[in-house]
């Protein structure tokens, strides 16, 4: 295996020491920064994960904040979702879209305020299309990067776990709405939300002095639940149909060929740069669209680029972009965008893998558990 090398450019988090001593043996880079893919088996990690509960380094999900009596403007003109109604301290799946209704971003948003908003970003730099809007709008608005590292508890024990160090409280919090926790005389805010289909919590983090204090509490209160350190998993995301923005989709995708239309009202987004667009591609519908696939034949490799996907016609009908092997639904799973008048559920295409074609069957998302 190729080394990477590690500079200041790829930023440390504030936990990165401990999940260096808990062994982390693959990182990716989001967001210019360290976030851990491996510690050794993703196979047993995914397992556990099912099982007990993980804490995750998820503090590459950097906060784009934005602050002032025109914060929520400006958050409505990156979205074509109606946050009209949103409520202090809700979260929010929000597609973020160019002019045109490209995907720039899939971040999870916070209202912590009528003038304060979260942008828990995914891997690409909404802060400088933030920065420029609310300058070209002339916006009396705030936007930074705080100290804001989240850290996520994923699993089935995960409220037990919570509960043991912020109190009962955090089992009362609904899915992705929030409260704000004191740990060690510091509030923070931590919501049900996370990269996984296990339930669990966020803690965003908001000193990096508290990272190691932080951890360190979770693993001393978690150890008779066999707590261990874990990061977005591979295998359940694709299982829970959870996509990756850069990987799944790009700028050339729409949020209706991602299936995120049900994050999304454009007539009723006032004021969204690519609302027109929006309108106009809703009553025409997509040309391609976000499926599963169940890739048939032994473990696939790494999936480094697109694959080809490739009708009985032998032409090209879409493209695979995240693909591995499950051990839960014993088959290779894939997320893969299709075109129109392949994407039927049950149909069987051919899948341009880098060792040979594959035979695999077009499914939605997330996969559906295999009966026993
Ligand atoms: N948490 C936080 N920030 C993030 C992520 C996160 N930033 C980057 C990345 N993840 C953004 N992408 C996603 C993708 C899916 C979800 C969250 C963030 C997600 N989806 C739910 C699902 O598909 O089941 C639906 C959410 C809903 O119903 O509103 O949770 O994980 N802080």
């Amino acid at each position: 295996m190729t080394e990477l090398a590690i500079s200041r450019r790829i930023r440390a988090t504030p936990f990165t020491n401990r999940v260096e001593a808990a062994g982390v043996k693959g990182y990716t880079v989001y967001n210019h920064m360290l976030l851990p893919a491996s510690f050794g088996d993703i196979e047993a990690e995914c397992a556990h994960l099912k099982q007990h509960v993980q804490v995750w380094d998820v503090a590459a999900e950097r906060q784009v904040e934005i602050f002032g009596p025109d914060a929520e403007k400006m958050v409505q003109l990156m979205t074509p979702r109606d946050l009209s109604k949103a409520k202090i301290d809700q979260c929010f799946y929000l597609p973020l879209i160019d002019e045109r209704g490209g995907m720039l971003n899939d971040p999870v948003a916070t209202k912590l305020a009528p003038d304060r908003f979260w942008i828990s970003i995914a891997d690409s730099d909404v802060l400088y299309w933030a920065k420029g809007l609310a300058y070209g709008f002339r916006f009396e608005v705030e936007i930074f990067e705080p100290d804001v590292s989240p850290l996520a508890i994923q699993g089935p024990k995960s409220d037990e776990l919570a509960a043991r160090v912020f109190g009962d409280a955090v089992r009362d919090i609904r899915f992705f709405r929030g409260k704000w926790l004191t740990f060690e005389g510091t509030d923070m805010f931590v919501a049900r939300s996370g990269y996984s289909k296990q339930g669990g919590f966020e803690v965003y983090v908001n000193d990096t002095a508290l990272g190691e204090p932080l951890w360190d509490a979770l693993f001393a209160a978690g150890e008779d639940l066999n707590v261990r350190a874990g990061g977005p998993n591979l295998i359940e995301r694709i299982e829970g149909g959870l996509l990756s923005y850069g990987n799944d989709m790009t700028r050339q995708n729409t949020p209706y060929e991602c299936d995120l239309g049900r994050f999304c009202d454009p007539w009723h987004s006032i004021g969204c740069v690519g609302r027109d667009a929006m309108i106009r591609m809703e009553s025409d519908g997509p040309q391609r669209l976000i499926r599963g696939l169940r890739i048939h034949g032994e473990r696939v490799p790494a999936c480094r680029t697109a694959w080809a996907i490739i009708s009985d016609g032998g032409e090209q009908v879409g493209q695979v972009t995240s693909a591995v092997w499950s051990p839960e639904f014993d088959t290779n799973v894939a997320i893969a965008m299709i075109d129109r008048g392949y994407w039927e559920p049950g149909r069987t295409l051919w899948v341009e893998a880098p060792d040979h074609m594959r035979p695999a069957e077009v499914t939605t998302l997330p996969f559906e558990k295999p009966d026993v």
